[in-house]
This record gives structure tokens, C-alpha cells and sequence, in this order.
């Protein structure tokens, strides 16, 4: 029996502790009949690389063991304060976004640079396969030039180098900076970048990774599943539903729109991945429509 059969029987038994290992051979199956390209892509915020580093690790390396590949984008936001202070540089945002000088824009690269390496080495460390795209995936352009600066808007994505990396089995891990025709490098909010990624791409599965590890209802209780196409209207009528979250699930919403109604999106921690993808009850918050 080869060694990958093998490795894969004493994950599913180890799994088994969490779901019926019959559900999980299930979905196994189900994401091993998919496209590369087409099974998952994990958004990671700069706040689950900072806090719970080791726990996405052990996730991503567990997805590379069973022989799936995710696609991995991630930001940087608590990192680019921290060193946007060390450098002296006032913190101004408009609706969100980070107004980006060019000397904010030097930070910008180094911080999403060390950043990328940091976890990219992680993997590597850990002997999971992972290749490092600092460029050449995000075509950009100025959102507001006058106002944010040196930010992007994703006009097109390109996916040559992601595609190179899914064929020899390695997690591509992106940075969310974008180019202008004209090679101008932009600053682009990585849920934006990770959102015109998933529309390239049309993944089966979408996660966020949060340290919440899902939307919250009125109580701070994880809602386990949301039927947009149902709830939808009900949920953003919810007086308790912050500004915050009212944008996530409208964004949410347009991004699944625009997608297979098989897709769907999920919130959860990094420690949780397996859980929510190979197991009915799932781990954060469901979200199809
Ligand atoms: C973001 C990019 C980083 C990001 C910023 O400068 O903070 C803009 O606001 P998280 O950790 O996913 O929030 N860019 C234009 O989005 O990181």
C-alpha cells in the first residue's frame, strides 16, 4: 500500500475523534475530485499570524498530508501599526484603509515581505511545501489617489505563478500588494485581494481565518450557519448587528453571488480547519447562499 494511502487511514482515524470517519472520508473524497485550483482558498489576517502561528501550521501542513493544496492569502494589519509607530508614521485610515504614503509604502513592503517569509519558513520548517509570491498576481490601480495614496483597487488577477506552485503540490502563500501597469507596487486590504482572488479562482471552499473564529450573534455565541438566500434579510434587520459585520456578510454576499452555489464560505480559527471542512457540524460560522 503506498505511504500516502497509508497516512491518510491515520488521519482519518485521528479524525475520527471529532466527526464519524465515514463523514470525513466523505468530504475527502469530494475535495481530492477537485481542481487544484478549485478547492481552497484561506484568507489569514495579520492577527492569526501573530497569535496562533503554530496552530495554523499544524492545519495547513495537516490539508498538505491528505494531499489537498489551499491557496493562501494573508495581510498584516496589527504588524503594519506596530511598525508604522517604530517609523514614526501617524496611523490615518479612510473607510477602513490604510491612507498610504510612500514612506508608509517602504513599511508596507518590508513588513508584508517579513511577514510572507516568516510563514512561508514556518512550513517549510514543519516539511510542508510552501512557495512564497511576493508579486505579479495583483493587477492594481488607485482606489482614491488623493485621499488614500498609494492603495489598490484589484482590476485583474493573474494566476501563472499560483498555478506553478498548485503543480508541484506546494501551498502558495500571497501577500496582498498589487502593481499598476506602470510598476507602481500598491498597498491593497488583503480581504479585498483574497475576495477578486476567490472570483478568479470560483474555490469550492473560502475560509477566513480569525481569532474569533466566527461571526458573533447577540450573545457572543459563534452562529453556527447561515443560509444567506433565508436569512439574509432577517440577519441585517438585527439592531445588535455591528457596523463591522454588517459589512463582512454584505461582502460576503456579493462575493457568493458570484459564485457556484456549491461554494462556500466559512470563518473559523486556524486551529479548527479540519474540523470545519471535514466534518458536518463544522467548527465557526457556514455561510452559502
Ligand atoms: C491593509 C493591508 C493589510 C491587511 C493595511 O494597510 O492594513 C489597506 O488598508 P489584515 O491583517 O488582513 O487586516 N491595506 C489598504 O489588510 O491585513
Amino acid at each position: 500500500m503506498d505511504t500516502h494511502k497509508n497516512t491518510r487511514q491515520t488521519i482519518v482515524r485521528l479524525l475520527s475523534s471529532m466527526g464519524s470517519a465515514k463523514e470525513i472520508q466523505q468530504y475527502l473524497k469530494r475535495f481530492s475530485q477537485l481542481d487544484a485550483k478549485r478547492f481552497a482558498v484561506v484568507k489569514v489576517g495579520g492577527a492569526v499570524l501573530r497569535d496562533e502561528l503554530d496552530a495554523l501550521i499544524s492545519s495547513l501542513s495537516f490539508l498538505q498530508q491528505v494531499g489537498l493544496t489551499p491557496i493562501v492569502l494573508h495581510g498584516a494589519g496589527p504588524q503594519l501599526d506596530e511598525e508604522m509607530t517604530a517609523a514614526g508614521i501617524e496611523k490615518q485610515t479612510v473607510d477602513g484603509l490604510r491612507v498610504t504614503s510612500p514612506k508608509a509604502l517602504e513599511v508596507v513592503r518590508r513588513v508584508f515581505q517579513t511577514q510572507n517569509l516568516r510563514l512561508v519558513e514556518a512550513l517549510q520548517d514543519m516539511d510542508v511545501r510552501a512557495t512564497s509570491i511576493l508579486s505579479g498576481v495583483f493587477e492594481a490601480s488607485f482606489l482614491d489617489r488623493d485621499r488614500l495614496g498609494l492603495v489598490g483597487g484589484v482590476d485583474a488577477v493573474n494566476l501563472a505563478p499560483i498555478e506553478a506552485s498548485l503543480r508541484i503540490g506546494s501551498i502558495p502563500v500571497i501577500a496582498s500588494l498589487g502593481e499598476t501597469a506602470e510598476g507602481q507596487i500598491l498597498n491593497v486590504n488583503a480581504d479585498f485581494a483574497a475576495n477578486e482572488l476567490v472570483r478568479a479562482l470560483q474555490p469550492y471552499k473560502i475560509v477566513f481565518l480569525t481569532g474569533t473564529g466566527g461571526l458573533l450573534d447577540e450573545h457572543g455565541e459563534i452562529i453556527d450557519s447561515i443560509n444567506l438566500r433565508t436569512e439574509y434579510e432577517h440577519l441585517m434587520a438585527q439592531p445588535w448587528l455591528h457596523s463591522g459585520m454588517r459589512l463582512k456578510i454584505d461582502q460576503i454576499k456579493h462575493l457568493l453571488d458570484d459564485l457556484p452555489l456549491t461554494s462556500s464560505v466559512s470563518i473559523t480559527r486556524p486551529g479548527q480547519l479540519a474540523k470545519e471542512l471535514f466534518t458536518h457540524k463544522g467548527s465557526g460560522t457556514l455561510i452559502r447562499r
